[in-house]
Formats: structure tokens, C-alpha cells, sequence
């Protein structure tokens, strides 16, 4: 399938390349990437992601040339979908999609749907971008420093800073092969985790002050509201990454980050550590995502939502985990 991929890429001409909503390190990074060595074998691209781009994301290169509407009526030989498991996540580039007769699927999400023609789903892989550096070899194409800074912060970003049980063997060469390219490892870590506004640690401080832990401290929850936000004058954009407080919790097996949206809508992240699997726990609610790190959405006001996922959640943990 990587050949067949590599050829499609290098045989065609015009490509449309899209990720997930509500993007991530190796969301922006995958999409860079594959942007940046197309444009480097003379393709047109138009690289688009429905959300804003994250602040501590926008230092990548190429991510400033992603845009947020599909220009004119442009007719596509190939999309590519990128870290995405279900076309819905994709947004309003879903009605374009329609129309391209050729989609290319690149995912590592356990729960990925298959729904291109071409479908290449890893979920051994620690991020999208470390099947598209092997995409790229097969092509094969060198890789540029900027493509390289965009490769390297998606495994970055997407391992936990080579952290979580995907930081395999394969993934820290690529991340020390990217190095080699002229990467600076303390050039990007200051850009991702030093970048922080005191309105975003001000959010964090009421954030951390809502910390809950059930099931004897197996379970440890956090919550945003949107009177938080407004409080601080942030937006849900400064809360990536909090899930992150309770999860390193010593005795915590879930974590669970609550975050309310606008829309009567609560955004669910999930972690863990261990055998909980949150990418099943996501899955009864329509979500998805990976062993120790998964997401949903669900409806209902922010106090009802945590109430009966906390339930579910302290129940899944009982039974599913011993
Ligand atoms: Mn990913």
C-alpha cells in the first residue's frame, strides 16, 4: 500500500490535503509536510484545515499557507486525509471531497474508518507523520528542513515528547534522522512548551482548582467552562494539553478533561495509563481514538455531562481493567 500511495502521489498533479477539526501537532505537521515535498516535486496543493491553527503550531513552516476555505471551484486529482478516522472530523471539506474521485486515507488511529480508495492505516505507528516519512522514501523524495521541522514536531507532539507507549524504536529514528537535517530539538521545544500567555496559565490555575479524583484516585478529572474563558479572555485553543495535570497523577489509571463548548456541546479527552483502553470507552459515545488516548463530544450542559460520564467512567474502570 506505501507503493501504491508513493506512486498516486508522484503520477498526479493536483492534490487537496486535509486533516482533523481541532488540530494537533501532527495534525498541522502531517499536513505541512506533505505539502511542503509535493510543492518540492512540482505538484499544486491546497492544504486545508477547517479550525485555526493552535498558537504553539504556528512557528511550523508552511503552516501559515494552510487555509480555512477551499478556494474557487478547483477540481482535484487526489485528496489526501490526514490523521483522521472518520471523514466527519474533516468539517466542511467533506462536501468537496465528494467530488474528487480519488481519496487517499493516511491514519494511525486504532478506530479509522475506511473510507477512501486508498486506505493505509498503521496504528503501530506513533503519528501520521512517521507513515508519511516512510511514504516519502518510497517515493522516493529528500526531505527539506521544513519539511523536517513539521515531521518532527508531529512525533514530538504526538508521542508526549517521546513519552507514551508509542515512543517506539522507528520513531526516535526518524525524530534523530530529522536532527540530522538540521532540526533543532531546543528550537522546537521552546516554540511548543515555552510559548505559554499568562491569560493561558491564569485558565490553568481555575482549571486545576476543579481537580477531582474517584475510584480511590484511579480516576482524575479537570474541567474548562466557558465562564472560565471569559473570565481569562482565552479560548478553548489555550486548554490543549491540560488533560495532561490529572493524567500524571501518580495514581491515576483515566483522566478525563471536560472542556464546554458554545454549542451545548461538551468536549470529552481522555487519557490513560496502563490497560485501560479509552479508545473503547469513547467508542459508546460515538468517539475514538487510541488504547491511552481518546475523545468524544457529547450534548447536554457542562455539569450534566461530567456527572454521568464520571459514573460510566468509574464503572468502565472497575470492571474493564482488573
Ligand atoms: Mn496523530
Amino acid at each position: 500500500m506505501i507503493a501504491a500511495i508513493a506512486r498516486e502521489l508522484r503520477n498526479n498533479e493536483r492534490f487537496l490535503l486535509t486533516t482533523h477539526v481541532n488540530p494537533d501537532g501532527d495534525a498541522i505537521g502531517s499536513l505541512g509536510a506533505l505539502s511542503l515535498v509535493l510543492e518540492d516535486l512540482g505538484k499544486k496543493v491546497v492544504a486545508y484545515c477547517q479550525d485555526e491553527i493552535p498558537g504553539f503550531l504556528r512557528f511550523l513552516p508552511y503552516s501559515d499557507r494552510i487555509v480555512r476555505e477551499i478556494p474557487g471551484r478547483d477540481r482535484f486529482d487526489v485528496a489526501v486525509v490526514l490523521d483522521c478516522g472518520e471523514l466527519d472530523r474533516i468539517g466542511n471539506a467533506n462536501e468537496v471531497l465528494r467530488h474528487v474521485e480519488k481519496i487517499i486515507h493516511i491514519d494511525h488511529h486504532s478506530s479509522s474508518d475506511d473510507f477512501g480508495q486508498l486506505n493505509l492505516v498503521l496504528p503501530g505507528c506513533s503519528s501520521t507523520a512517521e507513515i508519511l516519512y516512510e511514504i516519502f522514501q518510497a517515493i522516493p523524495a529528500s526531505l527539506s528542513l521544513e519539511a523536517a521541522e513539521n515531521i518532527y514536531t508531529a512525533i514530538l507532539t504526538d508521542t508526549g515528547s517521546f513519552r507514551f507507549a508509542n515512543t517506539t524504536a522507528r520513531a526516535l529514528d526518524i525524530a534523530a534522522e530529522m536532527v540530522g537535517l538540521g532540526v533543532a530539538p531546543d528550537k522546537i521545544a521552546s516554540e511548543v512548551y515555552d510559548s505559554m500567555s499568562p491569560e493561558r496559565l491564569r485558565l490553568l490555575a481555575l482549571s486545576l482548582n476543579t481537580l477531582t479524583l474517584r475510584a480511590s484516585g484511579r480516576l482524575a478529572t479537570m474541567q474548562v467552562s466557558r465562564r472560565m474563558l471569559e473570565e481569562t479572555e482565552t479560548t478553548v485553543m489555550d486548554t490543549d494539553g491540560f488533560v495532561n495535570y490529572p493524567r500524571g497523577i501518580n495514581t491515576a489509571e483515566m483522566a478525563i478533561f471536560f472542556r464546554e463548548m458554545d454549542s451545548g456541546k461538551v468536549n470529552v479527552s481522555l487519557r490513560s495509563r496502563g490497560r485501560v483502553n479509552v479508545a473503547e470507552f469513547a467508542r459508546n459515545y460515538d468517539g475514538g481514538g487510541h488504547h491511552n488516548a481518546a475523545a468524544f463530544r457529547a450534548e447536554g450542559s457542562l455539569t450534566e455531562v461530567v456527572e454521568k460520564i464520571l459514573a460510566a467512567a468509574e464503572e468502565f474502570i472497575a470492571g474493564g481493567s482488573q
